[in-house]
């Protein structure tokens, strides 16, 4: 049986083509800098948005026409969404997926059922990976939507819903080891305040800490050696969360010694609600070796929330990609496609248009960034902007040779500093217009 009868499998048709359902930048096959678009982009596509989202919004309730839906949330329906998810996936040609726990499975009338209905999902989902191939790319836990959750899940002020949240990432972990997961992604859901009235701030985030180090714990124990991840995003559910942006993330895992342990999934439209950039959300963390993994998406530039669209914007993902290029790839993680057709887009070919559009967007992406990276026209300005570290007194100072006696004897003799250049941000704006093609 199939859900999807009006589509075959996407194919590659070139950048002339006109065909809705055909790829004109991604090329799997088609070798950038050493490696195919594949390895390079590792897509991945989300089972929450894509088979559970319903478009619902806070104005009505969903309205998506999705004909295998029975309106249950029931494990039967889970089962046969499977279905559903690995012929899309299979049709798209990602090689990827990424899960919540209560994405793919329901909540049972208590732990020990929930966890049985996750059992059952799984085994189905592990036939489908080796029938199609796909690859899990990431597993994680809701520890947000259920109403046990409402102050948050290790940060709860109730010692109970950590103790749940524990069992529950727990069996996610073992879930995600079982299907071969090479990531393992902790979002903060509604870790963070509302209010600090009624807040211990300096409590939750020890215990926070506390959390993910007991996962850690766990994860040798069972000898799980996926990446763990953290997202990290600056608000919304909570006014604000703990692991708001890349600098507040790699501040936290350092100061609680885990910083060995994770790295960070990036995602674009957290960046933006953050008030910063994709590109300096992706540098800061693969600066320090930080950046695991994508969110791929992107948000409306005149609304305030997180409306994860699918990423059409090219200067943006050939941004990410000269970042990702930059650290030699993404290791093992990917670009997850955590974006939302809209409400009105309510077919579901409409799934089909947004991820080709959102795949072709990063393929493009790719193939720019290679280009700029090709002729060395940002690396080589920038080398030659900071020149003067690279001998003389720039080199005594990075060596720590120079001390301020050193610095002021050096500068009384000169009487001067060298005059600076400029730093030319139009020319290589304009410079960088000219790959955009
Ligand atoms: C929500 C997050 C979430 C994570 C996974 O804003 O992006 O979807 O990616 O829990
Ligand atoms: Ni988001
Ligand atoms: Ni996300």
């Amino acid at each position: 049986m199939s859900f999807f009868p009006e589509v075959s499998k996407i194919k590659y048709e070139g950048p002339d083509s006109k065909n809705p359902l055909a790829f004109r930048h991604y090329n799997p096959t088609e070798v950038v800098e050493g490696k195919t678009m594949k390895e390079h982009l590792r897509f991945a596509v989300c089972y929450w948005h894509t088979f559970r989202g319903m478009g619902g919004d806070p104005f009505g309730p969903g309205c998506a026409v999705r004909p295998w839906e029975d309106g249950t949330d029931s494990l039967e329906m889970a089962l046969k969404r499977v279905d559903v998810a690995f012929e899309f996936i299979d049709k798209l040609g990602a090689p990827f997926y990424c899960f919540h726990d209560r994405d793919v499975s329901p909540e049972g009338k208590n732990l020990t059922e929930t966890n049985k209905n996750l059992d059952a999902v799984v085994k189905k989902l592990g036939q489908k990976q080796k029938e199609t191939g796909i690859e899990l790319l990431w597993g994680t836990a809701n520890l947000f939507s259920n109403a046990r959750f409402v102050h948050g899940a290790s940060t709860s002020c109730n010692a109970d819903v950590f103790a749940y949240a524990g069992a529950q990432v727990k069996k996610a972990m073992e879930a995600t080891k079982e299907l071969g997961g090479v990531n393992y992604v902790f979002w903060g859901g509604r870790e963070g305040y509302m209010n600090l009235y009624n807040t211990d701030l300096r409590r939750e985030f020890d215990h926070l800490a506390k959390f993910l180090s007991l996962a850690v714990d766990y994860k040798k124990k069972i000898g799980f050696t996926g990446q763990f991840l953290i997202e990290p995003k600056p608000k919304e559910p909570t006014k604000h969360q703990y692991d708001s942006d890349s600098a507040a993330c790699m501040a936290f895992l350092k100061t609680y010694g885990l910083d060995k342990d994770f790295k960070l999934n990036i995602e674009t439209n957290h960046a933006t609600l953050a008030g910063h950039s994709m590109h300096h959300e992706l540098t800061y963390a693969s600066s320090y070796g930080m950046l695991g993994s994508i969110d791929a998406n992107r948000g409306d530039e005149l609304l305030g929330w997180d409306t994860d669209q699918f990423p059409n914007n090219l200067y943006e993902t050939a941004q990410v990609m000269l970042v990702v290029l930059g650290q030699n790839g993404i290791g093992s993680g990917g670009l997850n496609f955590d974006a939302k057709v809209r409400r009105e887009s309510f077919e579901p070919i409409d799934l089909f248009y947004a991820h080709i559009g959102g795949m072709d967007a990063f393929a493009h992406g790719l193939k720019i960034a290679a280009a700029i990276r090709k002729d060395g026209v940002l690396k080589d300005f920038v080398k030659q902007r900071y020149a003067s570290w690279d001998s003389g007194i720039g080199a005594d100072i990075e060596s720590g040779k120079a001390k301020f006696d050193e610095l002021e004897a050096y500068m009384l003799k000169k009487g001067d500093a060298d005059k600076n250049t400029s730093g030319r941000q139009e020319l290589l704006e304009n410079v960088v217009n000219r790959y955009l093609k």
